[in-house]
């Protein structure tokens, strides 16, 4: 069959996140035998009419592929929702061709029913694209229904019918991204090449989803000789600046991840790397060391919290201790780290609130080393349904059985004072610039301006490591960088009001107001 495969996404900042798994499902679809095209829309051009026109008229698709990757940005205090772009790629679409839709990638996988009826997809694909969309095909081909496949979810009778994924083991042929897509435009503004190293999530976190229908919580490892020797060819087809390992935790099993890096530095090649999602335990100067070897310079490091309580609430699985010492184990390094914690989850007080902020001061402030941190606070935890979180909202207030899961719904402790917590965050990141909270995301409108300045200068990437040096310039002259909404904390109960709540948090401001005597603006 003729198999286009189109990457909706198209966040184009210094994030920009090449679309591995499209990439995946495309090599798997061409050893079986289909004819597969890809059409990349991130760096497409704003009005993507003729681009559409143009791919499905040359290739005449006979099944089309849409990956759904970001639902949102997750980002309470400058919301940006991706369905809108999305849905009007699909409609597009639809008004050339009538083929069989296929949806798949995170943001299909975490709300299967809720993305297919809104895209008006035939199909969606949960967890891992390879297996399923090959089977779905055949399926398709033979005119049969695929009904049964494993992780294909379809309306019958106007009901949603999945078939459970199969998450067995990770053997796929590699992604080859530099075969699929145009890695230029993601290399110039600052973007890696993407490296899976294993699938599965072993973590508890009562927020999270990856080790549900993303990725399954069995944790299926692939071998460090296939890593390097995809790293390999890589580096001598495409030539990346950076690799990036997108495991959704690097760390773990931490054997697996020695391995790996033991396997890069026996290697006779050099490359850079960087990865997503670092665990603070474990996390010491050997295995720092280790990895500083194999060409790490930098990576992100997801603690959440630096308070003991917050960190049991959300079942991270280490303590206070643990990230400390990954801390201090950090600063004796010249990594760029960036760190991000979650304010506002269950249990949240102010007091839990000015540990994690007390930790960031302490630890986290440059004082001379040549380490650079950026920690990164998001206010309000993004409730995602099937997750524990969900369970604690819902007694709480915070969604109901009517809430529409694809809306960006937020989860704040009731037992922070709001106002002061805004407060708190604003006092700590004006004394220090490693600091940034959720509302400075908007730097990232910047980011090609940025990335064009940091490539003439041959800046080392990647480049959000800079943000502490534009944060640092903000303070320093009085201009801050980012803008700063004049009432954070109306913004954020806005948001909450919008998705129903109407508990203690909003009831707080009036006494707050009373007892401040200042008017806000409602
Ligand atoms: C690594 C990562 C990042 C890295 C990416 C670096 C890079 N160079 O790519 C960084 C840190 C930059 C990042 C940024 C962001 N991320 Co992120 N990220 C991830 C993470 C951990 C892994 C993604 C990945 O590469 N997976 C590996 C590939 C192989 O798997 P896959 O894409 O799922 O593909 C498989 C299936 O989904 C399926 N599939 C995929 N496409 C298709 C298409 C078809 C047709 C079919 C049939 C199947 C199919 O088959 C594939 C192979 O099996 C995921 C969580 C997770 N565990 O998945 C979050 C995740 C994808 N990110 C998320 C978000 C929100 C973001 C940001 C918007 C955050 C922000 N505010 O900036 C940005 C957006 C970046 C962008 N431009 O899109 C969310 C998206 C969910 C949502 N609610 O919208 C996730 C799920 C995390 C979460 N919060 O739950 N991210």
């Amino acid at each position: 069959m003729r198999v286009l495969l189109v990457n909706t996404n198209r966040k184009d900042d210094l994030l920009a996140a090449p679309p591995l798994g499209l990439c995946y499902v495309a090599a798997a679809t061409e050893a079986a035998g289909h004819q597969v095209q890809t059409l990349d829309l991130c760096f497409a051009p704003k009005n993507i009419r003729k681009t559409v026109e143009r791919a499905l008229s040359s290739f005449q698709p006979e099944i089309i592929g849409l990956s759904v990757r970001n639902i949102d940005n997750v980002n309470m205090l400058h919301p940006v929702s991706y369905l809108p772009g999305i849905i009007e790629i699909k409609n597009l679409i639809r008004k050339f061709t009538s083929v069989p839709l296929v949806i798949g990638g995170t943001g299909a996988s975490v709300m299967p029913a809720n993305v297919l009826r809104l895209l008006g997809s035939d199909y969606v694909v949960v967890s891992d694209g390879e297996e399923s969309f090959v089977q779905l095909l055949g399926c398709i081909e033979r005119g049969e229904s695929p009904k049964d496949v494993p992780g294909v979810g379809m309306l019958l009778g106007g009901e949603f019918h999945l078939t459970a994924p199969r998450l067995a083991e990770f053997n796929f042929r590699p992604a080859d991204l530099g075969r699929w897509i145009d890695i230029q435009p993601y290399q110039e503004i600052g973007s890696s090449y993407n490296i899976q190293s294993k699938r599965g999530c072993r973590q508890r976190c009562i927020y999270c989803t990856y080790n549900q229908s993303i990725e399954g919580n069995q944790i299926r490892l692939r071998s460090p000789t296939d890593v390097a020797d995809e790293i390999e060819e890589a580096l001598s087809k495409y030539n990346p600046k950076t690799f990036e390992f997108v495991d959704s935790v690097f760390n773990d099993p931490l054997e697996h991840s020695i391995a790996i890096l033991e396997e890069i530095i026996r290697r006779p090649w050099k490359a850079h790397f960087t990865a997503m999602g670092m665990l603070p335990r474990n996390l010491d100067g050997t295995y720092l060391d280790l990895m500083w070897r194999a060409g790490f310079r930098s990576f992100m490091i997801t603690p959440e919290s630096a308070s003991n309580e917050m960190l049991a609430s959300y079942r991270k699985g280490f303590s206070r201790l643990d990230v400390v010492r990954a801390a201090e184990a950090i600063n004796k390094t010249s990594f760029a780290a960036w760190w991000f914690f979650m304010i506002g989850g269950p249990g949240e007080t102010n007091s839990t609130l000015q540990d994690s902020l007390n930790f960031a001061l302490r630890y986290l402030q440059k004082n001379g080393r040549p380490v650079t941190h950026v920690a990164h606070f998001f206010t309000g935890v993004r409730i995602y349904p099937g997750t524990k979180l969900w369970e604690i909202a819902l007694s709480e207030g915070f969604v109901n059985d009517r809430t529409d899961p694809l809306e960006t719904l937020w989860y704040l402790s009731e037992e922070l004072d709001l106002d002061r917590a805004v407060e708190q965050m604003n006092e700590a990141a004006s004394r220090c610039p490693e600091i940034y909270l959720g509302f400075d995301e908007r730097v990232l409108a910047f980011s090609r301006i940025a990335a064009t300045v940091f490539g003439l200068l041959r800046l080392p990437r990647p480049y959000w490591r800079y943000f502490r040096a534009a944060n640092r310039f903000g303070l320093s002259t009085g201009i801050r960088f980012m803008y700063r909404p004049p009432d954070i904390g109306k913004m954020i109960r806005d948001a909450l009001r919008r998705q129903g709540y109407a508990g203690r948090l909003i009831r707080q401001s009036l006494k707050y107001r009373q007892a401040h005597g200042a008017p806000r603006p409602s």
